[in-house]
């Protein structure tokens, strides 16, 4: 197979995975990207067991079990702390034949990259545009470059530069209704239990508490919030505690714990999904092809399985890019478009867009066995390339 000339824009979670996928297959890839250092936005993932698959057949398995925690059980308790449903994951993992991995941001990218190697990646450069110039593609950089490849993929996330040349049209991120603070704290047993993925939930709002190895809990508040609210460090604290007054002691002692220098405070946005994520020469890939709500927690894995289906496509295709990009297309349009439709369905009930659903839910997690959450995480998993 003829060893292609690949761009990729955007070295982050989507685009690295990428990188990797695509070398192992022979091909040349350099990445840019515009952040002047590395540093990835939020402090952890819980990379689900499709995306851990896609890591796994990258050989990254090792590495990615050394950094990340383990998550066995999964619970739910009201607003006064009382448990509305404790359940075990572990019927899950077996049916989908792989345990999720959650895991510090830090510490993915730091797997991710060593497995690039560094050298094939230049920041500070932003990529601004690109032409098709018949077998090749022409790409143009902010500092007045010009780079020509076989093939350019677009993971330059949410805010993507490129998407809006794929889409032939400006795209506009949706506010999802609700803003989300996250950060990691110490893990400690009057917070929750170290192996658990542990949730408060009442008023459409949410607490989160994820075991994501070293020790450390991922933590997130989610509370449904006017577009343009104030985002000032200073007032994180008192803001959490205002909006969470007479929850559980769980909670008031991490938003006591928490370090406000080290939070992350992120009005929450999809977008609509696209009819197409390829234009010839150019692949979306990531959040730049289906940013969506976190509420399914498939970002990242989406993005992974983005890159594994891409390299099989270039693989099955030979040198004919556009029919890869073609087969890309087709594999990928209708299930990351189902999956940004289920994660705002998810967010909408989650964050009480509509009271009586989000009361339904409640009422509904009182009786849940975790039969029903299982069912759900496991087609989402079960329907990735890898099964
Ligand atoms: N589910 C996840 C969520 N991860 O698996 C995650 C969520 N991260 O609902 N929300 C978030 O911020």
């Amino acid at each position: 197979m003829k060893t292609l000339d690949i761009v990729i824009a955007g070295a982050g979670m989507g685009g690295l995975t990428a990188a990797i996928a695509l070398k192992r297959q022979g091909h040349r890839v350099r990445l840019f990207d515009r952040a002047p250092e590395l540093a990835p936005a939020g402090s952890a993932i819980s990379v689900w067991s499709n995306g851990v698959k896609v890591l796994g057949a990258l050989g990254l398995n090792d590495a990615i079990d050394a950094a990340s925690g383990t998550m066995s059980t999964m619970s739910y308790s009201d607003r006064d702390g009382r448990l509305l449903t404790r359940f075990s994951l572990e019927p899950l993992y077996d049916q989908v034949r792989q345990s999720a991995k959650p895991i510090a941001r830090t510490e993915l990218q730091r797997v991710l990259l060593d497995a690039v190697g560094a050298e094939h990646v230049t920041l500070g450069v932003s990529c601004a545009r690109y032409q098709l110039e018949g077998e090749r593609v022409a790409v143009f950089f902010d500092d007045g470059q010009r780079i020509e490849a076989d093939l350019l993929i677009a993971a330059d996330g949410t805010h993507s530069k490129l998407r809006d040349l794929v889409a032939g049209r400006a795209i506009e991120r949706r506010y999802c209704g609700y803003v989300n603070w996250n950060g990691r704290v110490t893990a400690s047993d009057d917070l929750a239990q170290a192996d658990e993925w542990a949730q408060f939930v009442g008023e459409g709002k949410r607490v989160s508490l994820m075991p994501m190895g070293g020790d450390q809990f991922y933590f997130f508040f989610d509370v449904p919030l006017a577009k343009g609210s104030v985002n000032d460090r200073d007032l994180y604290r008192d803001e959490l505690s205002e909006h969470f007054a007479g929850w559980a002691a769980p909670v008031q002692r991490l938003i006591e714990r928490l370090d406000p220098a080290t939070v992350a405070r992120v009005e929450i946005h999809d977008i609509e999904p696209l009819e197409r994520l390829v234009d010839q020469r150019v692949a979306l890939l990531g959040d730049a092809a289906h940013a969506m709500a976190p509420d399914l927690g498939q970002g990242g894995c989406q993005a992974m399985e983005d890159a594994w289906v891409l390299a099989e496509c270039l693989a099955a295709a030979g040198e004919d890019v556009p029919a890869a990009l073609e087969a890309y297309d087709r594999a990928r349009v209708e299930r990351v478009a189902s999956i940004v439709e289920r994660a705002r369905k998810r967010c909408d009930i989650t964050h009480g867009k509509q009271p009586e659903e989000t009361q339904a839910w409640y009422a509904e997690l009182l009786e849940e066995s975790g039969d029903r959450v299982i069912q759900g995480m496991r087609k989402t998993i079960l329907g990735g390339p890898l099964g």
